[in-house]
């Protein structure tokens, strides 16, 4: 981790980012070396629009269809960053079998992936954090991979309440010990909180 400054942030940001493939299974993952970034959490949360948010450009699906992204897809930041979007979890229309395949495919990401340096988990910024993502707290506690909550779709939170939803993830990242005691807020539709996630992600 280094400390970077905001300008060079954006500008790594705003240099090409390419798809690279999207895998169905591990055999399938690029064999890059590069440091990922991997953006998970329920299915709508978000995690393609706020890659394209961060890119500046329409590169992640994104769709109003739950379970939209039902493969890991890899991007290229630069050849500086790969960013990684995961399928979403608990989506409650998917076939069973369908669900127990991406976890597995997940799960093994998670766990076995040497690249990968850190999760951003994404939580929706207007509920309360539900039983599947403390599900993957745990995971993540157990795989001692470390991880950041970033809250999402904060323009649809009152300013008033931010602070409460803030403060309810920062006492939630406290009890698990690879969560990293700062939460991010962002939005992918008015760009709030980018510029603050491309500093963190850009130091990794
Ligand atoms: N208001 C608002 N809507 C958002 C924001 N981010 C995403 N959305 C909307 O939420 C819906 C889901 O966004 P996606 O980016 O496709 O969500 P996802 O987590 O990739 O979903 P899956 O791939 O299905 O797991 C879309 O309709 C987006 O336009 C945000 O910051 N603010
Ligand atoms: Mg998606």
């Amino acid at each position: 981790m280094t400390a970077i400054d905001p300008e060079t942030a954006r500008k790594l940001f705003a240099q090409s980012c390419d798809f690279v493939l999207a895998a169905a299974e591990p055999a399938h993952f690029p064999k890059s070396r590069l440091p990922e970034i991997a953006f998970i959490g329920r299915s709508n949360v978000g995690k393609s629009s706020l890659i394209n948010a961060l890119t500046g450009r329409k590169i992640a699906r994104a769709s109003n269809t739950p379970g939209r992204t039902q493969q890991i897809v890899f991007f290229n930041l630069f050849d500086r960053l790969m960013l990684v979007d995961l399928p979403g979890y608990g989506h409650a229309d998917a076939p069973r079998e369908q669900k127990d395949r991406w976890n597995g495919l997940v799960q093994t990401y998670l766990r076995k992936r040497e690249a990968l340096k850190c999760v951003c988990l994404l939580m929706d910024g207007r509920h309360e954090a539900k039983a599947n993502d403390l599900e993957m707290m745990k995971f993540l506690d157990r795989a001692a991979m470390p991880y950041r909550i970033v809250l999402t779709k904060i323009d649809q939170i009152r300013s008033s309440e931010r602070e409460t939803r803030i403060r309810h993830a920062q006492a939630l990242a406290a009890q698990h010990p690879a969560a990293q005691s700062e939460v991010m807020t962002t939005s992918a539709e008015n760009g709030t909180g980018i510029p603050e996630l491309r500093t963190y992600l850009a130091g990794v």
